[in-house]
Protein backbone atom coordinates (compact mmCIF):
# COMPACT_ATOMS: atom_id res chain seq x y z
CA UNK A 1 0.00 0.00 0.00
CA UNK A 2 0.96 3.87 -0.81
CA UNK A 3 -0.09 5.95 2.09
CA UNK A 4 -1.46 9.18 0.81
CA UNK A 5 -3.22 12.45 2.16
CA UNK A 6 -5.28 14.87 0.49
CA UNK A 7 -4.51 18.26 0.29
CA UNK A 8 -6.09 21.64 -1.38
CA UNK A 9 -3.36 23.15 -2.97
CA UNK A 10 -1.97 26.87 -2.00
CA UNK A 11 -4.82 27.65 -0.31
CA UNK A 12 -5.00 24.48 1.93
CA UNK A 13 -4.50 25.95 5.84
CA UNK A 14 -2.70 22.35 6.11
CA UNK A 15 0.52 22.89 4.57
CA UNK A 16 2.55 20.95 2.30
CA UNK A 17 5.64 20.73 4.46
CA UNK A 18 3.58 19.18 7.61
CA UNK A 19 2.01 16.56 5.48
CA UNK A 20 5.40 15.46 4.81
CA UNK A 21 6.58 15.10 7.72
CA UNK A 22 3.83 12.39 8.96
CA UNK A 23 6.22 9.10 8.98
CA UNK A 24 5.81 7.01 5.96
CA UNK A 25 3.65 9.92 3.83
CA UNK A 26 4.27 9.15 0.62
CA UNK A 27 1.91 10.99 -1.97
CA UNK A 28 -0.23 14.10 -2.08
CA UNK A 29 -3.94 13.50 -3.45
CA UNK A 30 -5.18 16.80 -4.62
CA UNK A 31 -6.85 18.51 -7.79
CA UNK A 32 -7.15 21.96 -9.64
CA UNK A 33 -10.00 23.91 -7.83
CA UNK A 34 -10.24 27.00 -10.07
CA UNK A 35 -11.37 25.81 -13.24
CA UNK A 36 -14.93 25.41 -13.85
CA UNK A 37 -16.80 22.13 -13.55
CA UNK A 38 -16.27 20.43 -16.99
CA UNK A 39 -13.81 22.15 -18.26
CA UNK A 40 -10.02 21.24 -19.56
CA UNK A 41 -7.19 21.72 -16.67
CA UNK A 42 -4.33 23.93 -18.15
CA UNK A 43 -1.05 21.87 -18.79
CA UNK A 44 0.66 24.96 -16.60
CA UNK A 45 -1.58 24.26 -13.94
CA UNK A 46 -1.35 20.73 -14.07
CA UNK A 47 2.86 21.39 -13.60
CA UNK A 48 2.65 23.76 -11.05
CA UNK A 49 0.98 21.69 -8.54
CA UNK A 50 2.85 18.86 -9.91
CA UNK A 51 6.08 20.85 -8.59
CA UNK A 52 4.52 21.65 -5.42
CA UNK A 53 4.04 18.59 -4.50
CA UNK A 54 7.49 17.53 -5.65
CA UNK A 55 9.44 19.82 -4.37
CA UNK A 56 7.19 18.62 -0.97
CA UNK A 57 9.61 15.56 -1.62
CA UNK A 58 5.70 13.61 -2.15
CA UNK A 59 4.85 12.20 -5.57
CA UNK A 60 1.83 13.70 -7.65
CA UNK A 61 0.15 10.27 -8.54
CA UNK A 62 -3.33 10.54 -7.22
CA UNK A 63 -6.30 12.91 -8.39
CA UNK A 64 -9.52 13.64 -6.28
CA UNK A 65 -11.38 14.90 -8.26
CA UNK A 66 -11.76 15.53 -11.33
CA UNK A 67 -15.67 16.04 -11.15
CA UNK A 68 -18.29 15.01 -14.34
CA UNK A 69 -20.20 17.67 -15.32
CA UNK A 70 -23.77 17.74 -14.46
CA UNK A 71 -25.20 17.14 -18.06
CA UNK A 72 -23.25 14.22 -18.13
CA UNK A 73 -25.19 12.77 -15.46
CA UNK A 74 -28.26 13.93 -17.20
CA UNK A 75 -27.41 12.80 -20.31
CA UNK A 76 -28.26 16.16 -22.18
CA UNK A 77 -27.02 16.52 -26.13
CA UNK A 78 -24.38 18.73 -24.14
CA UNK A 79 -22.58 16.20 -22.65
CA UNK A 80 -20.27 15.26 -25.50
CA UNK A 81 -18.23 18.20 -25.21
CA UNK A 82 -18.00 17.45 -21.71
CA UNK A 83 -16.45 14.30 -22.36
CA UNK A 84 -14.32 15.00 -25.18
CA UNK A 85 -12.78 17.63 -22.37
CA UNK A 86 -12.76 15.01 -19.88
CA UNK A 87 -10.35 13.03 -22.07
CA UNK A 88 -8.33 15.86 -22.93
CA UNK A 89 -8.10 15.81 -18.58
CA UNK A 90 -7.05 12.24 -18.21
CA UNK A 91 -4.33 12.50 -20.98
CA UNK A 92 -2.93 15.48 -19.49
CA UNK A 93 -2.68 14.29 -16.17
CA UNK A 94 -1.51 10.82 -17.52
CA UNK A 95 1.49 13.00 -19.03
CA UNK A 96 2.33 14.51 -15.63
CA UNK A 97 2.73 11.36 -13.98
CA UNK A 98 -1.05 10.60 -12.62
CA UNK A 99 -1.92 7.10 -11.93
CA UNK A 100 -5.21 7.16 -10.04
CA UNK A 101 -8.07 9.86 -11.09
CA UNK A 102 -11.09 9.45 -8.29
CA UNK A 103 -14.34 10.86 -9.40
CA UNK A 104 -17.82 10.52 -8.15
CA UNK A 105 -21.47 9.91 -9.96
CA UNK A 106 -23.46 11.51 -7.22
CA UNK A 107 -26.72 13.97 -9.18
CA UNK A 108 -25.98 17.79 -8.08
CA UNK A 109 -24.56 16.97 -4.13
CA UNK A 110 -21.48 15.50 -3.15
CA UNK A 111 -20.99 14.25 0.44
CA UNK A 112 -23.86 15.56 2.61
CA UNK A 113 -23.66 16.13 6.70
CA UNK A 114 -26.26 17.95 8.91
CA UNK A 115 -23.94 19.75 11.25
CA UNK A 116 -20.21 20.08 10.74
CA UNK A 117 -19.03 20.88 14.24
CA UNK A 118 -21.28 18.48 16.77
CA UNK A 119 -19.22 18.73 19.71
CA UNK A 120 -18.45 14.78 20.57
CA UNK A 121 -17.77 13.73 24.34
CA UNK A 122 -13.82 14.31 24.79
CA UNK A 123 -14.66 18.13 23.14
CA UNK A 124 -13.43 17.75 19.94
CA UNK A 125 -15.84 17.89 16.81
CA UNK A 126 -17.05 16.20 13.94
CA UNK A 127 -19.43 15.99 11.12
CA UNK A 128 -22.51 14.24 11.68
CA UNK A 129 -25.85 13.45 9.46
CA UNK A 130 -29.11 13.49 11.82
CA UNK A 131 -32.14 10.87 9.36
CA UNK A 132 -34.98 14.01 10.97
CA UNK A 133 -32.19 16.99 10.14
CA UNK A 134 -32.04 16.00 6.98
CA UNK A 135 -35.44 15.28 6.57
CA UNK A 136 -36.43 18.96 7.27
CA UNK A 137 -33.40 20.35 4.97
CA UNK A 138 -34.54 21.65 1.56
CA UNK A 139 -31.37 22.33 -0.71
CA UNK A 140 -34.04 24.70 -2.95
CA UNK A 141 -34.64 27.43 0.05
CA UNK A 142 -32.67 28.72 3.15
CA UNK A 143 -28.81 28.99 2.31
CA UNK A 144 -27.83 25.46 3.08
CA UNK A 145 -24.24 24.83 1.29
CA UNK A 146 -21.75 22.21 2.46
CA UNK A 147 -18.27 22.37 1.88
CA UNK A 148 -18.40 19.30 -0.42
CA UNK A 149 -20.90 21.22 -3.14
CA UNK A 150 -20.85 22.46 -6.07
CA UNK A 151 -21.21 26.34 -4.75
CA UNK A 152 -21.39 28.04 -7.96
CA UNK A 153 -24.86 27.25 -8.78
CA UNK A 154 -27.48 29.82 -7.60
CA UNK A 155 -30.74 29.07 -6.14
CA UNK A 156 -32.27 29.24 -9.65
CA UNK A 157 -29.93 27.07 -11.21
CA UNK A 158 -30.53 24.53 -8.73
CA UNK A 159 -34.35 24.55 -9.29
CA UNK A 160 -33.66 24.14 -12.78
CA UNK A 161 -31.38 20.86 -12.36
CA UNK A 162 -33.80 19.69 -9.87
CA UNK A 163 -36.16 19.92 -12.55
CA UNK A 164 -33.78 18.33 -15.11
CA UNK A 165 -33.88 15.25 -12.97
CA UNK A 166 -37.77 14.69 -13.02
CA UNK A 167 -36.48 12.39 -16.04
CA UNK A 168 -33.08 10.79 -14.72
CA UNK A 169 -34.62 7.88 -12.62
CA UNK A 170 -32.18 5.51 -11.41
CA UNK A 171 -32.05 3.24 -14.80
CA UNK A 172 -31.57 6.31 -16.71
CA UNK A 173 -28.95 7.47 -14.21
CA UNK A 174 -27.49 3.64 -15.19
CA UNK A 175 -27.12 4.32 -18.45
CA UNK A 176 -25.44 7.53 -18.54
CA UNK A 177 -22.94 6.35 -16.36
CA UNK A 178 -22.50 3.60 -19.06
CA UNK A 179 -22.69 5.98 -21.48
CA UNK A 180 -19.56 7.69 -19.63
CA UNK A 181 -17.57 4.71 -19.06
CA UNK A 182 -17.81 3.38 -22.40
CA UNK A 183 -16.03 6.84 -23.74
CA UNK A 184 -13.31 7.34 -20.86
CA UNK A 185 -12.22 4.05 -19.88
CA UNK A 186 -10.34 3.30 -23.43
CA UNK A 187 -8.54 6.77 -22.93
CA UNK A 188 -7.44 5.82 -19.63
CA UNK A 189 -6.58 2.24 -21.03
CA UNK A 190 -4.17 4.00 -23.59
CA UNK A 191 -2.78 6.52 -21.19
CA UNK A 192 -2.34 3.70 -18.80
CA UNK A 193 -4.39 5.51 -16.21
CA UNK A 194 -6.65 4.20 -13.36
CA UNK A 195 -9.90 5.36 -12.91
CA UNK A 196 -11.50 5.13 -9.51
CA UNK A 197 -15.23 6.09 -8.97
CA UNK A 198 -16.02 7.16 -5.49
CA UNK A 199 -19.37 5.75 -3.81
CA UNK A 200 -22.09 7.99 -2.88
CA UNK A 201 -21.90 9.79 0.74
CA UNK A 202 -24.05 8.15 2.05
CA UNK A 203 -24.94 5.73 0.09
CA UNK A 204 -28.99 6.31 -0.85
CA UNK A 205 -30.95 8.48 -2.67
CA UNK A 206 -31.54 11.98 -0.76
CA UNK A 207 -33.45 15.23 -1.75
CA UNK A 208 -35.53 12.80 -4.40
CA UNK A 209 -32.37 12.45 -6.54
CA UNK A 210 -31.03 8.99 -7.47
CA UNK A 211 -27.90 7.27 -6.26
CA UNK A 212 -26.73 4.26 -7.80
CA UNK A 213 -23.25 3.79 -6.12
CA UNK A 214 -24.53 2.60 -2.96
CA UNK A 215 -23.94 -1.13 -2.44
CA UNK A 216 -22.69 -4.30 -3.12
CA UNK A 217 -24.99 -5.62 -5.87
CA UNK A 218 -24.62 -2.07 -6.99
CA UNK A 219 -20.59 -2.05 -7.42
CA UNK A 220 -21.29 -5.85 -9.29
CA UNK A 221 -23.11 -3.88 -11.45
CA UNK A 222 -20.59 -1.27 -12.00
CA UNK A 223 -17.44 -3.45 -12.63
CA UNK A 224 -19.25 -5.23 -14.88
CA UNK A 225 -20.83 -2.05 -17.19
CA UNK A 226 -17.13 -2.48 -18.25
CA UNK A 227 -15.09 -4.97 -17.30
CA UNK A 228 -11.56 -3.44 -17.30
CA UNK A 229 -8.87 -2.98 -14.47
CA UNK A 230 -9.21 0.72 -15.22
CA UNK A 231 -12.70 0.97 -14.39
CA UNK A 232 -12.12 0.64 -10.74
CA UNK A 233 -13.26 2.16 -7.39
CA UNK A 234 -12.32 4.62 -4.86
CA UNK A 235 -13.25 2.54 -1.91
CA UNK A 236 -14.64 4.82 1.05
CA UNK A 237 -15.38 2.97 4.13
CA UNK A 238 -16.96 5.15 5.41
CA UNK A 239 -19.39 6.40 2.99
CA UNK A 240 -20.26 2.55 2.53
CA UNK A 241 -20.18 2.08 5.86
CA UNK A 242 -23.12 4.35 6.97
CA UNK A 243 -25.92 2.42 6.05
CA UNK A 244 -26.38 -1.06 7.81
CA UNK A 245 -26.68 -3.06 5.08
CA UNK A 246 -23.30 -2.83 3.44
CA UNK A 247 -20.91 -5.26 4.97
CA UNK A 248 -17.69 -2.92 4.27
CA UNK A 249 -15.30 -5.78 5.55
CA UNK A 250 -16.89 -8.05 3.25
CA UNK A 251 -16.45 -5.60 -0.05
CA UNK A 252 -12.86 -4.51 0.75
CA UNK A 253 -12.22 -8.06 0.80
CA UNK A 254 -14.03 -9.02 -2.42
CA UNK A 255 -13.08 -6.26 -4.61
CA UNK A 256 -9.20 -5.94 -3.74
CA UNK A 257 -9.24 -10.05 -4.20
CA UNK A 258 -10.81 -8.68 -7.92
CA UNK A 259 -8.22 -6.15 -8.08
CA UNK A 260 -10.43 -3.26 -8.42
CA UNK A 261 -9.76 -1.00 -6.01
CA UNK A 262 -7.12 1.19 -6.34
CA UNK A 263 -7.86 3.84 -3.99
CA UNK A 264 -8.80 3.21 -0.07
CA UNK A 265 -10.77 6.35 2.16
CA UNK A 266 -10.26 5.17 5.64
CA UNK A 267 -13.00 6.58 7.87
CA UNK A 268 -15.01 5.12 11.11
CA UNK A 269 -18.00 6.26 11.62
CA UNK A 270 -20.92 5.68 14.87
CA UNK A 271 -23.80 4.44 12.97
CA UNK A 272 -26.98 5.04 14.86
CA UNK A 273 -29.90 2.46 14.91
CA UNK A 274 -32.01 5.20 12.79
CA UNK A 275 -29.16 5.32 10.23
CA UNK A 276 -27.93 8.55 11.33
CA UNK A 277 -24.31 8.61 12.25
CA UNK A 278 -21.10 10.65 13.20
CA UNK A 279 -17.74 10.49 12.01
CA UNK A 280 -15.66 9.32 15.02
CA UNK A 281 -11.86 9.03 15.48
CA UNK A 282 -10.72 6.00 12.69
CA UNK A 283 -9.72 3.29 16.21
CA UNK A 284 -11.72 0.86 15.13
CA UNK A 285 -13.32 1.10 19.21
CA UNK A 286 -14.96 4.34 18.76
CA UNK A 287 -16.93 3.55 15.51
CA UNK A 288 -18.85 0.72 13.73
CA UNK A 289 -16.11 -0.21 11.50
CA UNK A 290 -13.47 -2.64 12.34
CA UNK A 291 -10.41 -1.06 10.36
CA UNK A 292 -8.21 -3.50 11.39
CA UNK A 293 -10.47 -5.79 9.70
CA UNK A 294 -10.19 -4.01 6.85
CA UNK A 295 -6.84 -3.37 6.70
CA UNK A 296 -6.44 -7.58 7.02
CA UNK A 297 -8.65 -7.76 3.92
CA UNK A 298 -5.97 -5.03 2.01
CA UNK A 299 -3.21 -7.21 3.21
CA UNK A 300 -4.31 -10.26 2.23
CA UNK A 301 -4.97 -9.79 -1.35
CA UNK A 302 -1.25 -7.95 -1.73
CA UNK A 303 -2.82 -4.61 -2.13
CA UNK A 304 -0.30 -2.37 -3.38
CA UNK A 305 -2.65 0.58 -4.63
CA UNK A 306 -3.13 4.24 -2.68
CA UNK A 307 -4.66 4.47 0.66
CA UNK A 308 -5.70 7.98 2.66
CA UNK A 309 -6.96 8.68 5.84
CA UNK A 310 -9.95 10.32 5.03
CA UNK A 311 -12.48 12.61 7.05
CA UNK A 312 -11.05 13.17 10.73
CA UNK A 313 -12.35 15.31 13.63
CA UNK A 314 -11.26 18.57 14.76
CA UNK A 315 -8.78 18.44 17.79
CA UNK A 316 -6.62 20.29 19.87
CA UNK A 317 -7.91 23.59 19.19
CA UNK A 318 -7.28 23.11 14.96
CA UNK A 319 -9.80 25.36 13.24
CA UNK A 320 -9.50 24.78 8.95
CA UNK A 321 -11.72 22.97 6.25
CA UNK A 322 -14.16 20.56 7.71
CA UNK A 323 -13.22 16.87 7.38
CA UNK A 324 -9.86 18.11 6.49
CA UNK A 325 -7.68 19.57 9.29
CA UNK A 326 -3.93 17.92 9.84
CA UNK A 327 -3.99 16.43 13.38
CA UNK A 328 -6.81 13.84 12.81
CA UNK A 329 -6.41 12.73 9.91
CA UNK A 330 -2.48 12.18 10.91
CA UNK A 331 -3.48 10.39 13.56
CA UNK A 332 -5.39 7.75 11.45
CA UNK A 333 -2.43 7.82 8.75
CA UNK A 334 -0.47 6.41 12.11
CA UNK A 335 -3.02 4.23 13.06
CA UNK A 336 -3.20 2.50 9.66
CA UNK A 337 0.83 2.61 8.89
CA UNK A 338 0.95 0.32 12.79
CA UNK A 339 -1.82 -2.04 11.42
CA UNK A 340 0.08 -2.54 8.57
CA UNK A 341 3.84 -2.81 9.35
CA UNK A 342 2.44 -5.09 12.41
CA UNK A 343 0.77 -7.57 9.70
CA UNK A 344 3.60 -7.21 7.68
CA UNK A 345 5.75 -8.40 10.49
CA UNK A 346 3.56 -10.92 12.04
CA UNK A 347 1.67 -12.55 9.50
CA UNK A 348 2.22 -13.79 5.64
CA UNK A 349 -0.66 -12.57 3.51
CA UNK A 350 -1.74 -16.55 2.91
CA UNK A 351 -2.10 -17.04 6.29
CA UNK A 352 -5.20 -14.69 6.45
C1 LIG B 1 -14.52 12.89 -0.24
C2 LIG B 1 -15.44 13.21 -1.37
O1 LIG B 1 -14.52 14.52 1.36
C3 LIG B 1 -14.99 13.45 1.01
O2 LIG B 1 -15.82 12.80 1.61
O3 LIG B 1 -14.37 11.55 -0.05
O4 LIG B 1 -15.75 14.55 -1.38
C4 LIG B 1 -14.78 12.83 -2.64
O5 LIG B 1 -13.70 13.67 -2.86
C5 LIG B 1 -15.61 12.88 -3.86
O6 LIG B 1 -16.85 12.34 -3.67
C6 LIG B 1 -14.89 12.13 -4.96
O7 LIG B 1 -15.31 12.61 -6.16
MN1 LIG C 1 -14.27 9.31 0.82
Amino acid sequence: MKLSFRWYGEDDPVKIGYIRQIPNMQSIVTAIYDVAVGETWSRESIDKLKNMVEEAGLAFDVIESVPVHEDIKLGLPSRQAYIENYKENIRRLAKAGVKVICYNFMPVFDWTRTELNKELEDGSTALIYDMKQLEKMDPLKGELSLPGWDSSYTKDELAEIFEKYKAVDEEKLWANLEYFLKEIIPVAEEHNVLMAIHPDDPPYPIFGLPRIITNEKNIDRFLKLVDSKHNGLTLCTGSLGSAHFNDVVRMVDKYSAMGRIHFMHIRNVKLLEDGSFEESAHYSPHGSLDIVEIIKALYKNKFDGYIRPDHGRMIWGETGRPGYGLYDRALGAMYITGIWETLEKTTSPSDL
